[in-house]
């Protein structure tokens, strides 16, 4: 594993998760416990993260962006015995998220300040008791979400190990690939489509970058001889424009393969990958829930251009239906739900939304709206649930909703997607100003920032009504304030 100037070999790795296991079992870190963890693309994170997994304790994984909101939320829902972040990132102080975290110690990779440095916990693990099996709880992972607050989507070893271990497979990995973790590796499709976690199960070199921007990707790609790396669409557009400016085209010649998923890929855009970057594409249309597909690597283009690709297992079951439930014709667009075997059947403690999230037969309702072609390949054709897909990054609008509702100039507000043509979508709120209010985008953003919330969450614009359109049930009709956004933007 590549670190900037660091290497970390495969024993070191081991000999660091084993001994940081035995640190954190001095804490008094135990099987089941819930630890929050929040730091950037280190090779501490998976320092960390084994260790977890060694002692059966439960990582639960926070973005490097998430704020007091999300890290409060986190630690408090799972009651976790403590918050594990990083000093300062991207110009921000982690540690100040301590006191929202609230969780008995913190604990920070680099300089410590108040709290417990990482760095002091490795310890001699030869007293460690043993692990978990392989079918027990090995972490929550956080739900894109489209409800009030965040859901935790429990995983096991053994679900998440076959999901690692055949996406290694469909994608080709061997002792010779070369992974570029570009995303964050807290995110299911850095971390385990195949990811990190896929390329440590081939034997292969994980390299991880601070950043995504052009400048600090390309050298890296030329330099470490990269074979496979995973980015979401924007990130795709941003390299390939990127590339194409260069009057002398970079070392590319290493590059097999570039994942593409997180948000829909639009087929323009595909078709320029292979001809710009000199690798093959493969589309992925996943979710931390657990369905994943992959375009094959020797799919014919028609197919990597235009399709989302198709489940990694023949046990993957998909279901598309209308909205009484019942399966539209094969190819017609629907709803998309799954059942298999390494898709969750519930989320963690959330029996009430558990109800609507899933059919009394146990198929996850994605809330995507998919056409399933005769292939069996997968074409993403839009959402249903109350989602903002900014990149990639999910935003759930009744979150930020909730978060807008608390400010004392805003009577009512609905926050909706409007189409953007770098990423995808942005997030505009419709705001009702109480009586004698007035609101302003700069003062609502002011004000969640202030409140703690990610910066990914907070709305991009500000549309002021009088009133929200409302459906025939008297809710507020989404589809017509898109609808209105859709107008204003192509009048
Ligand atoms: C990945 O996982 P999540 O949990 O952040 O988001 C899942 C949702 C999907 O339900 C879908 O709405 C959207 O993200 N999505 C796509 C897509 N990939 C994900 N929509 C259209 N086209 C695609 N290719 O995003 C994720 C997890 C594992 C691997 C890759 C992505």
């Amino acid at each position: 594993m590549v670190d900037g100037g660091r290497e970390v070999s495969y024993a070191a790795l081991r000999d660091r998760a084993l001994r940081l296991a035995a640190g954190f079992h001095q804490l008094g870190v135990r099987r089941g416990d819930r630890v929050v963890v929040q730091l950037p693309n280190t090779a501490e994170y998976f320092d960390v993260i084994f260790a977890l997994f060694r002692i059966g304790a439960l990582p639960v994984f926070a973005l490097p962006a998430h704020r007091a909101a999300e890290i409060g939320y986190f630690c408090s829902h799972t009651s976790a015995v403590a918050f594990v972040t990083t000093d300062v990132h991207e110009g921000f102080d982690h540690r100040t998220l301590a006191t929202a975290a609230g969780a008995a110690r913190t604990i920070v990779a680099g300089d410590p300040g108040e709290h417990t440095a990482l760095a002091s916990l490795y310890a001699d693990p030869s007293g460690l008791p043993g692990g978990p099996s392989a079918g027990e709880l090995a972490f929550l992972q956080l739900s894109g979400g489209s409800t009030g607050l965040p859901k935790l989507i429990p995983r096991t070893h053994d679900d998440y190990l076959y999901s690692v271990r055949a996406s290694a497979e469909i994608c080709g990995l061997t002792p010779d690939s070369v992974y570029l973790a570009v995303l964050p590796v807290a995110h299911n499709f850095t971390m385990s489509s195949p990811g990190v976690l896929g390329v440590l199960h081939a034997g292969g070199r994980v390299v991880l970058a601070r950043r995504p921007d052009p400048a600090t990707v390309l050298p890296l790609i030329a330099v470490e001889r990269v074979t496979v790396t995973a980015v979401v669409p924007p990130l795709a557009l941003l390299w390939l424009d990127a590339v194409e400016s260069m009057e002398k085209r970079p070392d590319l010649s290493s590059l097999r393969l570039l994942q593409v998923g997180g948000a829909k890929l639009g087929s323009t855009v595909a078709a320029r990958v292979e001809p710009v970057l000199g690798c093959r594409l493969q589309q992925v249309f996943g979710m931390a829930e657990g369905l994943v597909n992959y375009t094959r690597l020797d799919d014919p283009d028609e197919v990597v251009l235009n399709t989302q690709g198709r489940p990694i297992s023949a046990d993957d079951e998909i279901l598309v239906v209308d909205d009484a439930d019942q399966p539209v014709a094969r190819g017609e667009v629907g709803h998309l739900l799954t059942r298999g075997p390494y898709t969750i059947r519930g989320y963690w403690n959330a029996d009430e939304h558990n109800r609507v999230a899933f059919t009394p037969d146990g198929f996850y309702r994605t809330g995507d709206l998919v056409r399933h072609r005769p292939d069996g390949y997968l074409v993403v054709e839009g959402r249903a649930k109350d989602q903002i897909n900014r990149g990639g990054e999910k935003i759930a609008a009744e979150e930020v909703e909730n978060h807008l509702l608390t400010h004392p100039a805003v009577h009512d507000v609905a926050v909706v997607a409007v189409p953007d043509a770098y990423l995808g979508e942005r997030t505009c709120a419709f705001v009702v100003p109480r009586a004698g209010s007035a609101v302003t985008l700069p003062q609502l953003r002011a004000y969640l920032r202030e409140r703690g919330l990610a910066a990914y969450k907070i709305p991009d614009r500000l549309n002021v009504v009088d009133a929200f359109p409302v459906t025939g049930v008297g809710k507020i009709s989404r589809r017509e304030l898109r609808a209105a956004l859709r107008a204003v933007q192509e009048g």
